[in-house]
This record gives C-alpha cells, structure tokens and sequence, in this order.
C-alpha cells in the first residue's frame, strides 16, 4: 500500500499550505456534468476529488472513477457512505470511523465485513475519525448513521472526541455537518479542534462561498470540502479554491 496521499496532504500541512477537495457524489452526475467539472477542477488547480455519498444508488461508481482518472491528474479518494462503495481504481479511500456517534455498526462493524475488499482493493488507507456535526436540520448521514451529531455549540465534545481519534490512531479528523447542511461548522469549533490535534483536519458541509472557506482556514481546517455548492455553481470552483489557497496558517 503506498502513501502518497497521506504523506502530500501531511506535506502541505508542514509548509502551511491548505487543500482544497470536491466532493462528486455519484448519484448526482452523469459522464457530461463530470467532464465540465474536471475542466473546473484542473483550471482551479483543486488538490483533491473526492467520491462518494451517503447512498449510492447507482451502481456506477467505477464508471465515474474511471471517467476521472482518464481526465485528470488529481488524485480520487473514495469517500464511502457503506462498504460496498469500494473502487479499484480510485488512488485512496478515506476509511472512516464514525467516532461521533454510538452506532457499533459504524464505528468498527462494516469495517469488519468490508476488511477483506479493502484490503485486497490495493487502494492507499487513510484511516479517518469522522465526526458528525450538527448542521441544523437532518442530513442523509444523520439519518442514515441512526446516530446523533455532535451539537453545534459543544465544542468541547468535538474536541475530546478529536483528541480521543487521534490517540486511536486516526491519520485525518473529518469534521462534517452532512452534505447540504443549512449551518456549517463554526470557526469556534474548528479552532479548537485544531488546537487540540497535530494531524489534519478536514472540514465539510455546507459551505457555500469563498469567504467561508477561507475563514474555515483561517481557524484551522487543513483541507475544505464542498460538494453541493458546486453542483449548483460550477463557477464557485476557482473562487473557493482561490480563497482556500490563500489563506493563512493559524498561528
Ligand atoms: C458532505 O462534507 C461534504 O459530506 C460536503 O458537503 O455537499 O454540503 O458541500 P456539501
């Protein structure tokens, strides 16, 4: 298993530089919507694709992953909303422990059933604790993890759970308050989180504009994620990215 993605995200993080990453959701594109987007993304200089979703119906998943590594040189790393979301093709899977809610089943139990498949998927492994953030109104992971969020205004739960992932051995903290959140995460809490670990910290849900991604930087996210915003304006790619890369390190 290589390490390539973790060790250039760990890298931009040493040089204080941030990553920006677009969520494709599967469900939602089609070969023509992704082949506009990667135009997008390449221009935009986005560091990182990410696929996956909490359903995924469709069961084009290797169709879509092929697609983008035919066209584009940025890395894929799946984003699995079940164990059955595993594609050879992508370069990483974010294997994710559900460390904010109390649902066996997401913490460790399809981890268990999906060991083999990923294992012999050849993909590179980022561990990841995900942590559920409460944004406002039910997403599909809330519903779907039949676990609760992390309330907005507790910081310090979402610090200690933080702390706790990364003492478990977890390489990445993703902090997400579910795609289409109405309410993103606040700053507050994304600084104290990352005040409190020395691994990444990525940062996603419901960020619609520039200024909120940068300010997410600013506090301390490592890498922004934004899916919804950009299936619905294509154009957002460039402003995003360029507000995330110019954004300054925390001090
Ligand atoms: C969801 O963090 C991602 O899991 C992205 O969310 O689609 O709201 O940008 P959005």
């Amino acid at each position: 298993m290589t390490n390539s993605i973790y060790h250039s995200i760990t890298e931009k993080k040493k040089a204080g530089k941030k990553s920006f990453a677009v969520l494709v959701d599967p469900d939602k594109t089609d070969e023509r919507k992704i082949a506009q987007l990667l135009q997008l993304t390449n221009e935009a200089k986005v560091d990182y694709l990410l696929v996956g979703g909490s359903l995924v119906i469709s069961n084009h998943l290797d169709e879509v992953v092929k697609q983008i590594r035919k066209q584009c040189h940025t890395p894929v790393i799946l984003f699995p909303g079940a164990p059955s979301q595993v594609s050879r093709y992508a370069n990483g899977l974010l294997y994710l422990s559900l460390i904010s809610g109390r649902n066996p089943d997401l913490l460790i139990g399809q981890h268990v059933i999906s060991a083999p498949l990923v294992k012999q998927s050849g993909l590179e492994i980022i561990s990841t604790g995900y942590m559920v953030v409460d944004g406002g109104a039910p997403t599909t992971v809330s519903y779907i993890s039949n676990a609760a969020p992390i309330p907005s205004g507790k910081n310090e739960i979402a610090i200690c759970t933080a702390m706790a992932g990364e003492m478990l051995g977890m390489k990445l903290i993703y902090m997400d308050a579910g795609s289409g959140a109405e309410k993103p995460i606040s700053e507050a809490m994304i600084a104290g989180v990352a005040g409190a670990i020395e691994v990444p910290l990525v940062v996603g849900g419901g960020i619609r504009d520039p200024e909120k991604a940068y300010l997410d930087c600013k506090a301390g996210a490592d890498m922004i994620v934004v899916g919804n915003a950009i299936e619905k304006e294509p154009a957002l790619v460039q402003e995003i990215s360029d507000a995330v890369h110019r954004a300054p390190v925390r001090l």
